[in-house]
């Protein structure tokens, strides 16, 4: 038997919470960041690091593998967890998103988006019947619905439509789901509604009659700033049922994960550390640092001495500084790694924080400590 879906509760501390997603795949302890997979893979890091980090689960995206292998080509290879050795749960997005920020073409209709692959210019259609359809294929264990993500900013006028729209997209997905999936297996509704608070509330409202194991909050962080993604927190969680998880999608750097904790939100996903990793930059307690910087080629000091991730601790800041410089690949892998590695230590601190009833207190002090600018 495989075990079912399920979000257990354990503490509340203001509006943070600590709990527990259980999946047939294993356990994913909430406040949780899941590393980003694209493409099957977490990129320059391999998926035993990735979990020696203390990594739970990981995303994947519909967009990306549908075009590339394809979706039936990894069901053939038994699923994304065969193929890529992740053992873990994933959790995939639905392909809407990616469709608009990467594809070349696009045609959106109330049966779906229509679009050219950016790989290699040929024509594809995602509805939510196909989005699910492929998830399923992927093996995922936490999958979304297909919604539209609208631009920021955008008329309220525009918005409405947008969201209606998702939310029709909501019931049919809800429909493929339950012919396609089985009760080990969840989907998330999406909020969306821009920056709109009556917007938001019906979205939430709405998605709930249909009724979700889990809910997304999707639409932010696509340019409005930071306090304007918290003010729009302020007024989507309280109206989302406490006892299913919430995810913040595509969020973020981490004083955005500690203010989204503060205000709620149980589950994140980001590039950022991946990212920003390939590109020089090391995420720490004190800030960003550019591992690039003239600075740091004498430095003799590991990115941090306490950690028990070999990227974080047996390497110093110099030598690093030196494989960037060098154009040497294992630099990019290295600061990956630690990048991963950090955001999970932050991840497991809050968690802690919340459970002993003191993270009004953490979240000051790494404000007062975590420096954006390098
Ligand atoms: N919808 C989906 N995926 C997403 C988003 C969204 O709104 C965002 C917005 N930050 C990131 N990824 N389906």
């Amino acid at each position: 038997m495989t075990t079912p879906f399920s979000f257990s509760l354990h503490h509340t501390d203001g509006q943070a919470r600590t709990g527990e997603i259980t999946t047939s795949r294993g356990v994913i302890r909430t406040p949780a960041f899941m590393p980003v997979g694209t493409a099957g893979t977490v990129k320059a890091v391999q998926m035993r690091d990735v979990e020696a980090t203390g990594a739970d689960i990981i995303l994947g995206n519909t967009y990306h593998l549908m075009l590339r292998p394809t979706a039936e080509r990894v069901a053939k290879f038994g699923g994304l967890h065969k193929f890529s050795t992740w053992k873990g749960p994933i959790l995939t997005d639905s392909g809407g998103f990616q469709v608009m920020s990467l594809a070349q073409m696009r045609k959106l209709t109330e049966k779906g988006v229509e679009f050219r692959s950016h790989i290699d210019g040929s024509k594809h259609m995602l509805t939510p019947e196909r989005s699910i359809e492929i998830q399923c294929l992927l093996g995922a264990d936490i999958q979304m619905q297909l919604d539209e993500c609208p631009p920021f900013p955008i008329t309220e006028e525009a918005s409405l439509e947008s969201l209606e729209l998702s939310l029709r997209w909501a019931q049919r997905s809800k429909d493929a789901f339950a012919d396609m999936a089985g009760p080990h297996q969840a989907l998330y509704g999406i909020v969306q509604g821009s920056v709109f608070e009556d917007q938001r509330k019906r979205s939430a409202e709405s998605l709930q009659e249909i009724g979700f194991p889990g809910y997304s909050v999707g639409g932010l962080a696509v340019g409005e700033g930071r306090e304007q993604m918290f003010r729009v927190l302020d007024f989507t969680t309280p109206v989302l049922p406490k006892d299913k998880p919430r995810y913040l999608m595509g969020v973020g750097k981490p004083l955005d994960l500690v203010g989204a904790v503060e205000r709620g939100i149980d589950m994140f996903d980001c590039v950022l550390p991946t990212r920003s990793g390939r590109h020089g930059q090391a995420w720490t307690w004190d800030g960003p640092l550019n591992l690039k910087n003239a600075k740091f080629v004498d430095d003799e000091t590991p990115l941090d001495p306490d950690s028990d991730c070999p990227a974080s601790r047996d390497y110093t800041k110099g030598y690093l500084n030196h494989l960037f410089r060098a154009g040497e690949y294992l630099g990019p892998m290295l600061l990956s790694w630690h990048n991963l590695d950090f955001y999970q230590r932050l991840m497991a601190a809050m968690r802690a924080a919340i459970a002993e009833d003191r993270f009004a207190q953490f979240a000051a002090e790494f404000r007062a400590r975590h420096r954006e600018k390098s």
